[in-house]
């Protein structure tokens, strides 16, 4: 077990497209134990493996207040969203203490596998909606920030270039 170091916004390898899983062994029940370990750690509700700078489509989420319900997902797919949307003050470990309102589908059917390769189909809402769509956002090498204008993207990546300059 491990806690890995989280790539922090504007690191570049967070906009890599992740690849898909295509081996359910051992080395990625390791990597889902390290994930989970780093997410408890930090302390955040998801990791997607971008955030550990491993660029395979891998998601672990807890949303539950005593943190004993972890939800992998491999291979995550959304197949259906709803018309209705909804705003949402998100926050990232990847971009810390930045929180922002982002806009998104309230409902989505996501199809994945869990780590020995079964498949399953989840129907979320509410904070469960957000946090899967925010780390498939990942996957595909997006950061919440995105979400944002340009103007205020800015102002943020200026913030923490700056604040990890007066870190060094
Ligand atoms: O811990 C996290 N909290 C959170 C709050 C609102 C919306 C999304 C999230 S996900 C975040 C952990 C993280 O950065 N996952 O990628
Ligand atoms: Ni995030």
């Amino acid at each position: 077990m491990a806690v890995l170091n989280i790539l922090k916004y504007p690191d570049p390898r967070l906009h890599t497209v992740a690849r898909r899983v295509d081996a359910f062994d051992d080395r990625l029940r390791q990597l889902v134990q390290d994930m989970a370990e780093t997410m408890y750690a930090a302390p955040g509700i998801g990791l997607a493996a971008t955030q550990v700078d491993v660029h395979e489509r891998v998601i672990v989420i807890d949303i539950s207040e005593d943190r004993s319900d972890l939800r992998v997902f491999v291979n995550p797919e959304i197949v259906s969203t709803s018309d209705d949307h909804v705003r949402f003050e998100e926050g990232c470990l990847s971009v810390p203490e930045i929180y922002e309102t982002v806009e998104r589908p309230e409902r989505v059917t996501v199809r994945a596998c869990d780590a020995h390769g079964k498949s399953f189909t989840l129907d979320c809402e509410g904070l469960l909606a957000v946090c899967i769509q925010h780390e498939i956002d990942h996957l595909n090498g997006k950061v919440f920030v995105q979400h944002l204008s340009r103007l205020k993207q800015s102002r943020i990546r200026s913030k923490l270039v700056k604040r990890d300059r007066q870190a060094a």
